[in-house]
């Protein structure tokens, strides 16, 4: 049950372990995030295909190192091999979705703008919450809809707030941002991919791709996105440690987006950013095309 939205560091672990278990292919880089992330340490077992557990978070650093030394792909390359073809259903051509009704007695909506389908039309991204549940819904300028119930969400803080659509794959479909959750100091984003005519999570491993975003004396955690090597498409990943609240180790991993998975692409060299300074607001903010989460 990784990832579930808990607080903003068991987030971080757990998907620092995910991360790490799909990253065969780099040995140094993996072994780098292991040793210095600290309290993230890395619940990468020994096969790529084990699904990351939290619970082996004590040795993940030695796993992690000896996972890698296992994978197929030269060490410094990005492994490309991921499991077969990963091309989402096409959005049916000339016709709408099916319309999804819309829940009774909807209220806290949020929108937001995206071109969901990749048609060229702006469509309509709504948050909303009824009853105990929360949505994500999209209403497509070409007709019909889709949406997806939040688990976990609507607790306290954590409503679901739409922040609009980013294409972190570069097939001009965009995806949706939305908070699902908050902690301490954070916001738990969540991104969303319209397959066909069902709106689904952007997972990582087995699980979805749930960022805190924001600052705590203790940890910053904050998601750009740009080009990748040569020039790809991709997700970058801040996770900053501090002990003493103004300057802090900063790890970034590297991702690609492929349908509805996200994938580690890389690591980046590790870095030290100051409250301020243009680091400490990239890996402590959210910002990916037009939308910006601070
Ligand atoms: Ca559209
Ligand atoms: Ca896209």
């Amino acid at each position: 049950m990784r990832g579930q939205r808990i607080v903003a560091a068991a987030v971080l672990v757990a998907l620092a372990g995910g991360a790490l278990a799909g990253c065969g292919g780099e040995g140094e880089q993996a072994d780098d995030v292991g040793t210095g992330a600290g309290t993230g340490a890395p619940a990468a077992s020994g096969t790529a295909s084990d699904p990351a557990d939290p619970a082996s978070a004590g040795t993940g650093a030695t796993d992690a190192t000896g996972g890698a030394s296992t994978g197929s792909s030269p060490a410094g390359s990005p492994s490309d091999a991921t499991s077969g073809p990963v091309a989402p259903p096409p959005v049916p051509s000339g016709g709408a979705c099916p319309e999804v009704p819309q829940a009774a007695g909807a209220t806290a909506e949020t929108t937001a703008a995206g071109d969901v389908d990749g048609d060229g039309d702006l469509d309509t991204i709504v948050g909303h919450q009824a009853g105990a549940d929360w949505r994500v819904r999209v209403e497509l300028a070409a007709g019909g809809s889709a949406e997806h119930v939040v688990p976990g969400a609507g607790v306290g803080a954590s409503s679901v707030v739409v922040h609009g659509g980013i294409d972190v794959d570069g097939d001009s479909s965009e995806e949706v941002v939305a908070r699902v959750g908050s902690g301490a100091g954070t916001q738990i984003i969540g991104l969303f991919v319209l397959q066909g005519c069902d709106l689904v999570p952007v997972v990582i491993e087995e699980g979805p791709a749930e960022f805190p975003v924001g600052a705590t004396v203790g940890g910053i955690s904050g998601v750009q996105c740009g080009g990748g090597e040569e020039s790809e498409p991709a997700l970058f990943w801040y996770q900053g440690t501090s002990d003493d609240g103004l300057t802090f180790d900063v790890e970034t991993i590297r991702y690609t987006l492929d349908g509805d998975t996200l994938t580690v692409a890389g690591v980046e060299p590790p870095g030290t950013a100051s409250v301020g300074d243009e680091l400490y607001t990239a890996a402590s903010t959210f910002h990916c095309d037009d939308v910006t989460i601070a």
